[in-house]
C-alpha cells in the first residue's frame, strides 16, 4: 500500500524551526513550512514581491531561460489585481455546462481507450493527453493544436530528467509568437484573440503582455495537472474503495477533488523576492532575498489538518493552499478541477480497479529535502467495472 503515498518530507523541520534553506543555482531559497506562515506571507505583497525580474519567484528559478514575464502571475497589486479582472472571466469558463460537457467527452474517449489496453503508461498515455486535449478548451483553440502540444512532453520548460532547457523554452515562445501574428491576422474566437482585443486602462495589450499570459496558461497548469492526474490514477488503484464509494456517494467528487489536491500540492512551492529586511519564524531575511511558499509543506500541517497524510474523501473543513493563497491563487483552478472530477466520476463510472504494474518515481530535490510529487512514469492495466 505505498506505491501512491506522497510522503511529506518536510514534517520534523516543520515542527522543529518552522523553515528550511534550499540552494537553487546561487539564488537561494527560505522555505516557509507552516501553514500559518505561508499563508500570511502570502498576503503581504508589500513585504514580499512577485514582481521580480521575470522567472525569479520561481523555484527552481527561470531567469536562466525566461525574458518574459508571467501576467498577472509576477505582477504585484494594483496593477496585478487590473490585469487578473481582464482574463478571469474567461477562466471562469470551465463552470460552464457546454465546457464540462466538451470535457466530460474528452476523458470519456481518453478512460474507453486505455479500458482496451493490457498496459497504460498513465503519465504519458493518459494524463499528458488529457491535459493537453483539455487545453484546447481552455483556450478555445482547434482540437488538433494538441497534437503539437502532445509533442512537447510534460514540461514545457525541462527536458525529460534534466533540469532547465532554454531550448526547449525556445519552442513554446516560437510557437506563442506565431499564434500571437496568426490571431491578428485572422481574428477569432480563441484566447489570443480574445487578449488582442481587449482594452486595458484605455489601450490594447502589447505582444509581450498577451505573451506573458499565454506563458503563463502554458507552463503553469502543465506538470501540475499532470501529476495530478497521474496521482489520482495511482492513489484509486491502492485504494479501490475510494472509487467505489465515488459509485455510492457521488455528491463528494468536489470535496474528494479538494483533498486529493491538498494531499498531492501539484505544485510544491512558490517564491517571493523580501523587497526589505524582514523575518518570518525568528529568522531574518534579507531585503532581495528569496523565501519560497511551501505550499506541499502547509498542506500537512497537522495544526490544521486532521491525520494529514491521509486521503479523507470527504474531509469537511479543508482550508488547503494547493491552489496557492490570497490574490496570487491560481487562474486556472476552475479548469484543473474540472478534468479532476470528472475524471473521478468517470474511473468511477467505468474502471473496477487499476493494477500498478511498474514505476518510477519523480522526485524533486529540495537542497535538504526530497519530495515525490509523482511519477516520471507508472505502468498500470485498467479493468472494467462489471458489477454495478
Ligand atoms: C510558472 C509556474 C506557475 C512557471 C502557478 O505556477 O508554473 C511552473 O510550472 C512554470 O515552470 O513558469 O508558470
Amino acid at each position: 500500500m505505498s506505491k501512491s503515498k506522497l510522503p511529506d518530507p518536510f514534517e520534523k523541520v516543520r515542527t522543529a524551526t518552522g523553515y528550511g534553506q534550499m540552494n537553487d543555482q546561487d539564488d537561494p531559497a527560505t522555505l516557509l513550512l507552516r501553514h500559518k506562515d505561508v499563508r500570511k506571507s502570502a498576503h503581504n505583497y508589500k513585504t514580499f514581491s512577485s514582481a521580480a525580474v521575470p522567472g525569479r519567484i520561481v523555484v527552481p528559478s527561470e531567469v536562466n531561460i525566461r525574458d518574459t514575464r508571467q501576467i498577472p502571475f509576477e505582477v504585484d497589486p494594483p496593477l496585478h489585481g487590473k490585469y487578473r479582472a481582464l482574463v478571469e472571466p474567461w477562466f471562469r469558463r470551465p463552470l460552464e455546462e457546454p465546457y464540462q460537457e466538451k470535457l466530460a467527452a474528452q476523458v470519456t474517449a481518453i478512460v474507453d481507450e486505455v479500458l482496451t489496453k493490457d498496459s497504460v503508461e498513465v503519465v504519458n498515455e493518459l494524463a499528458l493527453l488529457l491535459q493537453s486535449r483539455a487545453l484546447t478548451l481552455l483556450l478555445n483553440a482547434p482540437y488538433s493544436e494538441a497534437e503539437t502540444w502532445i509533442s512537447w512532453g510534460t514540461h514545457v520548460f525541462r527536458s525529460e530528467g534534466e533540469a532547465l532547457d532554454g531550448d526547449k523554452a525556445s519552442i513554446l515562445y516560437d510557437y506563442i509568437d506565431e499564434q500571437i501574428e496568426r490571431a491578428i491576422a485572422h481574428p477569432g474566437e480563441d484566447m489570443y484573440s480574445m487578449l488582442l482585443a481587449i482594452e486595458f486602462e484605455g489601450r490594447k495589450l502589447t505582444k509581450e503582455e498577451v505573451k506573458g499570459v499565454m506563458v503563463l496558461t502554458f507552463a503553469g497548469g502543465r506538470d501540475t495537472v499532470i501529476n495530478a492526474v497521474t496521482n489520482a490514477v495511482a492513489y484509486f488503484s491502492e485504494h479501490p474503495q475510494s472509487l467505489e464509494r465515488l459509485r455510492k456517494e457521488p455528491e463528494i467528487a468536489s470535496k474528494a477533488v479538494e483533498e486529493m489536491i491538498r494531499y498531492f500540492s501539484p505544485l510544491t512551492q512558490m517564491g517571493r523576492v523580501a523587497v526589505e529586511d524582514t523575518q518570518v519564524c525568528e529568522h531574518a531575511i534579507k531585503a532581495n532575498s528569496r523565501i519560497s511558499l511551501c505550499w506541499a509543506s502547509a498542506n500537512r500541517d497537522a495544526s490544521v489538518f486532521e491525520n494529514p497524510n491521509e486521503i479523507v474523501m470527504d474531509r469537511k473543513l479543508n482550508p488547503h493552499v494547493g491552489f496557492g493563497f490570497s490574490h496570487h491563487n491560481c487562474l486556472g483552478a476552475s479548469h484543473a478541477r474540472q478534468i479532476l472530477k470528472i475524471l473521478l466520476q468517470t474511473l468511477a463510472a467505468k474502471v473496477g480497479s487499476i493494477e500498478i504494474l511498474d514505476y518510477q518515481e519523480n522526485i524533486e530535490d529540495l537542497g535538504e529535502f526530497q519530495r515525490k510529487v509523482g511519477y516520471d512514469r507508472i505502468n498500470v492495466k485498467f479493468n472494467k467495472l462489471t458489477k454495478q
